[in-house]
């Protein structure tokens, strides 16, 4: 039913990709976060709204409506517990004042709505007119809507968002509706949400709300790739503009003093700029000026006929290079080990809704740590995160929302499709971020079907065309005799939960289990490997010695074996471990879960567990042995 009502009727305007929205000399921005007016379509086929075509007046006149803050998931929100696990369709509503100037014909600009992501299927209207539909969560979309708001007598609008969560086997990640027919356990007309991927699916608008402006010609993208070479460091770039053949384009790299370091005016779009002893991007425990961003402006002019248009767009760049070996991962030449953790966008009451303090605190926790590097499981994580990456040296390994690929039904070629139009998001919005190092394509699908083997070789050949310049993984759980997908990565991802799910209780397996593991994978493929996963619920407060499971005591000791092999193999080719995981999160509820995973080292609440000491001890004695000496400012080239 949620699935038959999903995409009827719509002229599918699908989104297209644009520079994140940012305030510059030439472009306004204005946020719509807050409260919306909310409403869920509880009818039985989720389809009310439509047929009665919400969209066309303001919501509260189509029957009850809630205040929704955005950004947030709306399920944690109220103490309503059908709306928590709510699937189908949710309406979400502002009604907004537009400037002016901008909604006046002669102003020469745009007006853009641009969303950070909403979860998992959404369709915008303004003002009654559909200007935007977009499928998959944790990535931005937009709409250009400036004909819509000039037709409009008032400057008054409304913008309305109907967002969908429901997970087919097509959709990243997939899921499926499975419908309950047995009339005597199920009322009628039951359905449920099954889902592959061990976090709750928390759903609505979960990033960002803005309206941007451009001018009528604008810059639309810009691609950065850097390099140096002895004392010269090389920023090369790729710039594309709309609106316009006939324009010029001028570049200018500041250091963060605002000195003009190196310039170029009236050039083609693509180009390079050279400069002399650059201040190379370093991890922040590898250097002791790390993070180092110049900022990049870029001026685009263009004259028609009277009227002449000037664009401004401004990019913070690091000068970094990133290189694999069949042992070694290599930032600006130097060898890198990976010492971090895997997290989740989750948190009390706002589920997967973007929330500054959090992620303050949690950066002040990486840092605490002595983490150098985490990886966004299991899905993009928001452009606030990223920008603090780069701005604070702690490296990404970007993975999009392949989470859960397990049916075979997910291999086909529509779901290959939508994959590739995901890569294409990803590297689309990431791809000028120093910090993020490597893609993942997929966490743990089963890839030791037949089809895994067309499927990621696809999309892990495509990902490289996309962005030739960093190594391309996927994560994997599969026995290394009968993956099919692994010989297409740069880097080998495993995950592995020894003496938690397989021997359960018994500590003293890992030590072996693990250095064959290692050994299996490192000796068919020759590629270095890091440890993606590891780890073990533990409940905070429960104490057993000796160690029994979910006890404090319990995940100490299986770290402390699991460190053991990692100290051994870090010799050779193992260039990483990742903690599972930085915090407890929510799961669907099962009987495995006590309330969601607790496999964090610190609470949800973003307390720590006695681990949270032992892996900080461990971090920075790593932090420590991995710093380059001498630590010099300048790049000595590879
Ligand atoms: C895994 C998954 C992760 C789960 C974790 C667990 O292998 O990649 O999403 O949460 O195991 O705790 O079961």
């Amino acid at each position: 039913m949620v699935g038959v009502c999903l995409l009827l009727g719509f002229s599918l305007l699908a989104s297209t990709l644009s520079l994140s929205p940012r305030e510059t000399p030439s472009r306004e921005l204005k946020e719509l976060n807050g409260l919306w007016s909310f409403r869920a379509d509880q009818s039985a086929d989720r389809n009310r709204g439509f047929a009665e075509a919400w969209y066309r007046r303001p919501l509260r006149a189509t029957g009850p409506v809630i205040d929704m803050p955005v950004p947030a998931s709306y399920n944690d929100i109220t103490q309503d517990h059908k709306l928590r696990d709510f699937i189908g369709w949710v309406w979400y509503e502002k009604e907004v004042w537009m400037p002016r100037h901008w909604i006046s014909p002669d102003a020469g600009m745009r007006v853009v709505l641009n969303v950070g992501s909403a979860n998992y299927y959404s369709i915008v209207w303004v003002n009654g007119a559909e200007v935007a539909f977009h499928e998959g969560g944790h990535l931005p979309f937009e709409a250009d809507i400036t004909k819509v708001i000039q037709k409009s007598s008032t400057r008054q609008c409304r913008i309305t968002i109907a967002v969908n969560n429901t997970l087919t086997p097509y959709t990243l990640p997939p899921g499926k509706i499975q419908y309950m027919t047995d009339t005597k356990r199920y009322p009628p007309g039951y359905f449920v949400q099954i889902t592959q991927f061990d976090f709750f699916n928390y759903a609505g608008i979960h990033r960002s709300v803005v309206l941007y402006t451009t001018p009528n010609v604008y810059i639309d993208d810009l691609t950065i790739i850097t390099d140096f070479q002895k004392d010269t460091g090389i920023v090369n770039y790729n710039v594309s503009v709309q609106g316009s053949a006939d324009f010029s384009l001028s570049l200018k790299l500041c250091d963060q003093t605002g000195l003009v370091v190196a310039s170029a005016f009236d050039e083609p779009p693509i180009g390079q700029l050279r400069l002399h002893s650059p201040t190379l991007w370093w991890p922040y425990l590898m250097h002791e000026n790390p993070a180092y961003l110049y900022s990049l402006e870029v001026y685009m002019k263009s004259k028609n006929g009277s009227i002449c248009y000037e664009d401004v767009y401004t990019l913070p760049v690091g000068i970094r290079t990133v290189q694999v070996t069949k042992t070694q991962f290599l930032i600006n030449g130097k060898p890198f080990y990976f010492h971090g953790v895997n997290k989740h966008e989750d948190s009390d009451i706002r589920g997967k809704g973007l929330d500054w303090p959090m992620i303050i605190k949690d950066f002040n926790l990486l840092r605490w740590l002595g983490a150098n590097s985490f990886r966004t499981s299991h899905y993009p994580y928001a452009e606030e995160i990223m920008d603090l990456c780069d701005k604070y040296g702690i490296v990404v390994i970007d993975e999009c929302p392949g989470v859960g690929i397990k049916d075979p039904l997910s291999f086909g070629n529509k779901s290959l499709a939508h994959h590739l139009t995901v890569m294409e998001e990803l590297v689309h919005r990431d791809k000028n971020r120093p910090s993020v190092v490597m893609w993942s394509v997929a966490n743990e699908p089963a890839s030791g079907l037949p089809q895994a083997n067309h499927y990621f070789k696809t999309i892990i050949s495509y990902t490289r065309t996309l962005d030739p310049t960093r190594p391309v993984t996927f994560v994997t759980d599969t026995n290394y005799d009968v993956d099919k997908a692994v010989q297409y990565t740069d880097v080998i991802c495993v995950n592995s939960y020894f003496s938690w799910y397989h021997d359960p209780g018994h500590l003293e397996v890992i030590p072996l289990q693990l250095a064959n593991q290692f050994d299996n994978w490192y000796n068919k493929y020759q590629k270095p490997i890091i440890q993606s996963e590891y780890g073990a619920d533990t409940l905070a407060g429960l104490h057993n010695d000796p160690p029994v499971m979910f006890s404090e005591e319990y995940q100490r000791a299986l770290m402390q074996e699991y460190f053991m092999i990692f100290d051994e193999r870090r010799k050779d080719y193992l260039i990483g471990e990742l903690i599972w995981n930085f915090a407890d999160f929510m799961t669907l509820q099962s009987t495995i879960r006590v309330n969601g995973n607790k496999k964090g080292i610190f609470t949800r609440q973003r307390q720590p567990k006695s681990s949270a000491f032992l892996l900080r001890d461990r971090y920075w004695k790593l932090a420590n042995e991995t710093k380059h000496i001498p630590l010099r400012h300048h790049a000595g080239g590879h």
